[in-house]
């Protein structure tokens, strides 16, 4: 299993996916240099970010997206960079955007590629200043190269990826991604504009002692996770819930915990979007030892019905998912 070959902290992302590329012989290369375009509208997207309060970019951009959520500003921008990033790679036939309504089609007769992004999730806390972030996920299209896109191409349930990955925008901005051989994260040093390996073969502890969701809406919830949320307290459990998802994931991935985002009365099928977010964090999840279901089942195996559909969400260390979906199963109820 080479994903646990030493690699010297200081290597760049970019040298990192060439060593990679030739370990795993990449077919000729095209998902290495996906993953490079990624990284460039990742560090414009950072550069943006951090400026967002000086350069009169934060606040809302005054439309609204296809979840009628207020599209702030730099929502916009990274949609922006990361789609042009993506464009002008070369490697990408087609994109799904939480920030576009309609599947964008790059008429890109060459490219074997499809993303699916969340260009900047938890934009709401831009202007207070908490950590945001970027998720995507990697696909082959499944028709011929060079035809027309298909929704088979699009709609690939979450086992389908090649990669998936995320970047959080926060005291340090760090990119993390699998591509299915372990879990690898790269933190980027502005001053010489490189991502360099930090965080190398990352593994979710199998238990935690933090749990996030929004007990906010403790009351709409069902029986079960009511329980389980009892069963927290109970047991001392730290609430830590930013209501940024990359940012309690993230924190959740390296110490150990589980992030909740379920079916409420207010969202019977949840807030997160299966195909922008729910998968790739679930990739990951499972790549670092972790787990990821919407409750019942596991998240990877759902068959997408839609673009923008959503799903319950039960991420983190494989312990506590496990823990929380026996709550819900001894108190099956419906919302
Ligand atoms: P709520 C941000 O809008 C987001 O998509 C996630 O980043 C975050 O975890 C969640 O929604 C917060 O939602 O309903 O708890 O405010």
């Amino acid at each position: 299993n080479t994903s646990s070959l030493a690699y010297p902290v200081g290597t760049t992302l970019d040298r990192f996916i060439k060593l990679k590329q030739e370990e795993f012989q990449f077919a000729s290369g095209e998902l290495s240099q996906l993953l490079r375009d990624i990284a460039l509208a990742a560090k414009i997207v950072n550069r943006e970010t951090n400026r967002a309060g000086l350069a009169n970019i934060g606040g809302a951009f005054g439309q609204t997206n296809v979840q009628g959520e207020e599209q702030q500003k730099l929502d916009v921008i990274a949609n922006i960079r990361f789609t042009r990033a993506l464009t002008k790679g070369g490697e990408v036939c087609a994109i799904v955007s939480e920030e576009d309504d309609e599947v964008i089609d790059l008429q890109n007769g060459s490219g074997k590629y499809v993303v699916a992004i969340d260009p900047l999730d938890g934009s709401s806390n831009i202007d207070v200043n908490i950590s945001i972030g970027t998720i995507f996920s990697i696909y082959r299209r499944v028709t011929p190269i060079g035809s027309p896109i298909q929704p088979e191409d699009i709609m690939q349930p979450g086992n389908q990826q090649v990669a998936a990955g995320y970047v959080l925008y926060g005291s340090s901005t760090m990119l993390v991604y699998t591509t299915g051989h372990g879990v690898n994260g790269f933190t980027y040093e502005p001053s010489l504009g490189e991502f360099f390996l930090s965080h190398q073969n990352m593994v979710a502890p199998s238990d935690g002692n933090i749990y996030s969701v929004n007990e906010g809406s403790y009351y709409q919830f069902e029986a079960g996770l009511q329980e389980y949320i009892e069963h927290c307290k109970a047991k001392f459990y730290s609430a830590r819930y930013i209501g940024s998802l990359v940012a309690d994931f993230h924190r959740n991935l390296l110490k150990g915990g589980i992030y909740i985002y379920p079916a409420t009365q207010k969202s019977p099928n949840g807030k997160l979007r299966l195909l922008y977010e729910a998968n790739a964090l679930s990739f990951i999840a499972e790549q670092a030892g972790g787990k990821a279901t919407d409750g019942h089942g596991r998240i990877l195996d759902i068959q997408p019905t839609a673009l923008h559909q959503r799903t319950p969400l039960f991420i983190g260390s494989k312990n506590m998912v496990d823990e929380a979906g026996n709550f819900l199963k001894k108190n099956a109820t419906t919302v």
